[in-house]
């Protein structure tokens, strides 16, 4: 049997206490990621360095002693390899050139060429299997495909996906080619991750809160669905966690639907909602909400505990709703900790 935490809860096992990771675990709240990102220069450099990159990513392990590390990367990183021009805007987020035309969407690359631009990261993969400890499992991930065609219709991210919906609306055929590429060219971007060392993908699907009806079906789960098969076939026995954030009453029946290990929820269901309604069909990654990180104190411990009961009959991996904010503190990472390892 593994010493791999994470990846017994994936299998299905209950354990006492469950793994635990947080997304956004390498980020703005720790002072040693602000070090190495302003030794990289900028957020894309360190994304492609792959001895920089890998630093970042073992630094909460080493810090926090988390049962799993998440390669740093970003979700954007894909359209920037399909040929989209990508930067960022200090203090205000990422921009891209949009696809807005058919003309927009001719000019792309073909989801065969991503790894001429993505082979630094599969390296950053190949150094963390090297170094982390034996217990530590490596998460690869990627954006799902509406999540990230968001960001390539829009140029930016949006509150409401609005430009991504309305090209949905005025021109299906091009919208769905180009959900078709993003998804061509996720296959061979996390198959190349697996090839290097990641035991485990993620498909993190931000957005999927703002579609509706049939679109849920067609362009948040179908996606998924057919990522995680070609992955499967591809590395028989590869656990995937499908993260559609937002879907609310849509997480029941949903590991079937997708054919994921585990179905990461956000902190709008309860956890223990999710227990009935989403743990029959599999592992649970979840959810207490990220501010608590911020504020603390006695409420953080009692929620902390509160999802580990909640989800403590079935599989289980602890985690936030969203991303660690930069405003985090640090210290509460730890009472965090405590409250779930029992100490
Ligand atoms: O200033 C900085 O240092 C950049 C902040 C930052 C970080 C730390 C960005 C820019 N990306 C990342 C890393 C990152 N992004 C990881 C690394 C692993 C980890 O979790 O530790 C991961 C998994 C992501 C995934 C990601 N990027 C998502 C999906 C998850 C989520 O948070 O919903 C999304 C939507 C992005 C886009 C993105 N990248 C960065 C920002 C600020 C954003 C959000 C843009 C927006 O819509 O406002």
């Amino acid at each position: 049997m593994t010493n791999k935490t994470l990846l017994r809860a994936l299998a299905g096992e209950t354990l006492s206490p469950p793994p635990v990771w947080i997304m956004r675990q390498a980020g703005r709240y720790l002072p040693e990621y602000k070090a190495t990102r302003a030794e990289a220069g900028d957020f894309l450099s360190l994304c492609y360095t792959p001895d920089l990159a890998a630093e970042v990513t073992l630094q909460p392990i080493r810090r926090y002693g988390f049962d799993a590390a998440i390669l740093f990367a970003d979700i954007l990183l894909v359209p920037q390899a399909l040929g989209a021009d990508l930067w960022f805007v200090t203090g205000e987020g990422p921009r891209l050139s949009t696809i807005t035309t058919q003309a927009d969407f001719d000019a792309l690359k073909p989801a065969s060429d991503v790894h001429e631009t993505l082979s630094p990261v599969y390296e950053t993969v190949r150094i963390l299997a090297r170094e982390l400890p034996s217990e530590t499992t490596l998460i690869g991930f990627a954006g799902a495909p509406w999540t990230v065609a968001t960001y390539m219709i829009a140029g930016q991210g949006t509150p409401d996906q609005g430009p991504a919906h309305a090209l949905k609306a005025e021109n299906r055929a091009l919208f769905e080619a180009l959900l078709d590429r993003i998804t061509e060219a996720t296959i061979l971007y996390l198959s190349a991750q697996v090839e290097a060392g990641a035991e485990v993908v993620k498909i993190f699907d931000s957005w999927a809160g703002s579609l509706e009806g049939d679109d849920f079906r067609r362009y948040a789960v179908e996606p998924a669905a057919r990522i995680t098969k070609a992955l499967k076939d591809k590395h028989p026995g590869l656990p995937v966690i499908a993260f559609p954030r937002g879907a609310g009453e849509k997480y029941e029946g949903l590991h079937a639907a997708i054919g994921a290990d585990c179905i990461a929820i956000d902190d709008g269901v309860t956890a223990d909602w999710a227990a009935k309604h989403v743990q029959p069909g599999g592992c649970v990654q979840g959810n207490l909400p990220n501010h608590l990180l911020v504020t603390g104190g006695q409420e953080l411990v009692a929620e902390t505990r509160k999802v580990v009961e909640a989800l403590s009959g079935g599989p289980h991996i602890f985690n936030l709703g969203h991303g660690i904010t930069p405003d985090a503190d640090p210290e509460n990472v730890h009472l965090m900790l405590n409250a779930i390892r029992g100490g």
